[in-house]
């Protein structure tokens, strides 16, 4: 079974979504109004020193060392349950108690609970959102960036561009925490069910999660194959294409160590799947270790990488953000007010309206007189 720990705002919405659909989920955070906000964790962690972080995650990092005991503490009576095998820490990287807290947390459930399989979750920001959040973001990929875990980062730039921006910023995020929870619950189901061809079983998915480096996950409709609509010769060009498509960050194609295909389409198709073809894009060729589930209910691909290479172009990206934001702030200007004496404000003003007054008045007078 999975379990979710919820770090900040974001998080603890994703854990509360979670617990909904029956997963063991727990919260943590500074802020009390945050965590009394979620209705459905009953699990709690409050953490002390300072009531908010001000979006500075060097000020939540820094609180930790008053919060390291009751962490540990909290993790190894909440979450060492025999029945969860893997934990997925979820926290925003733009914020600043999630994203200064969870390098810090991923560490200590490392050394605590080294049986368990943890998976970090950060959710990194649309590009419409404030400087400040995407310098955090870039910041905490920075510190996760050479991960003793699988790293899967849910991606809300990817989900606003499949709403073409036209989509409110709350509606956004209950989207993306929705189409995340919803793909997990997805996953698991195809594990618990049987094929006569070949299953992808939960220790798969386990062994796929325990792996060091960036995951993704992404799914492929192939409804059109399987209504002979396209050539076989595209399926392998579909699926590839769904791994930058997905509701996680784009990928790099250099290095994928596992890898998990679910295939659920009619067995015709799967006789078509070369499995050399799908993965040539990656510069190492082929995954050093594959995972298949073949199963024919349904018209969809699913596949799971991990292992994989850093995301430097993510990263680059919220650095060129960043860096036109701040360039395109114009120099400052202060007003400069006309030139007057203080004194001049008391003396009497001359007369100019009344006197062009007066001869407009004169001049009518002329004109009548002729
Ligand atoms: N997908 C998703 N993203 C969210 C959600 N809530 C907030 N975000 C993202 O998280 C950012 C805000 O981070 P928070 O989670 O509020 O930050 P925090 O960890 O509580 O840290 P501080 O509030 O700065 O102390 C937003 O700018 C969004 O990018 C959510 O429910 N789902
Ligand atoms: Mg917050």
């Amino acid at each position: 079974m999975f379990g979710f720990i919820g770090v900040g705002q974001a998080g603890g919405s994703v854990a509360d979504e979670a617990m909904k659909r029956g997963f063991h989920s727990v919260a943590i955070n500074y802020s009390l109004s945050d965590l009394n906000s979620l209705v459905n964790v009953q699990d709690k962690l409050h953490l002390v020193g300072t009531e908010g972080v001000g979006k500075e995650r060097s000020v939540a990092a820094k609180h930790m060392k008053n919060n390291w005991e009751s962490s540990i503490e909290f993790i190894k009576n909440t979450m060492e349950k025999p029945s969860v095998q893997v934990i997925f820490v979820v926290f925003s990287a733009a914020g600043g108690t999630g994203s200064g807290v969870a390098p810090i947390l991923l560490e200590l459930l490392n050394e605590c609970l080294t049986h368990k399989t943890i998976v970090a979750v950060p959710i990194l920001p649309d590009s419409n959102e404030v400087l400040v959040n995407q310098m955090n973001s870039l910041e905490l990929l920075e510190d996760l960036s050479m991960p003793e875990t699988c790293v899967l980062p849910l991606d809300n730039q990817m989900v606003l561009s499949k709403y073409d921006g036209k989509i409110s910023e709350t509606r956004l995020y209950k989207e993306t925490n929705k189409m995340f929870l919803d793909l997990i619950e997805v996953l698991l189901n195809y594990t618990d069910r049987g094929s006569k061809i070949s299953t992808l079983d939960r220790k798969d998915l386990n062994q796929l999660f325990d792996t060091p480096g960036i995951m993704t996950i992404a799914q492929t409709d192939l409804n059109e194959f399987t209504n002979e609509g396209k050539y076989f010769d595209k399926l392998h060009d579909d699926i590839q294409k769904s791994w930058n498509n997905s509701i996680f960050t784009p990928v790099e194609f250099e290095n994928v160590m596992r890898a998990g295909v679910i295939l659920d389409v009619h067995e015709f198709l799967t006789e078509h799947i070369s499995y050399n073809e799908l993965f040539n894009v990656f510069d190492n060729k082929m995954p050093l270790d594959l995972f298949k589930g073949h199963y024919d209910k349904g018209n969809r691909a699913i596949t799971i990488l991990s292992g994989l290479t850093w995301i430097n172009e993510r990263m680059k990206q919220l650095d060129d953000l960043i860096e036109t934001g701040n360039t395109e702030m114009k120099e400052t200007t202060v007003y400069k007010a006309r030139n007057r004496r203080r004194e001049d404000l008391f003396k009497p003003k001359k007369l100019e309206n009344k006197e062009s007054k007066k001869t407009s008045y004169m001049e009518a007078l002329k004109k009548l007189k002729r």
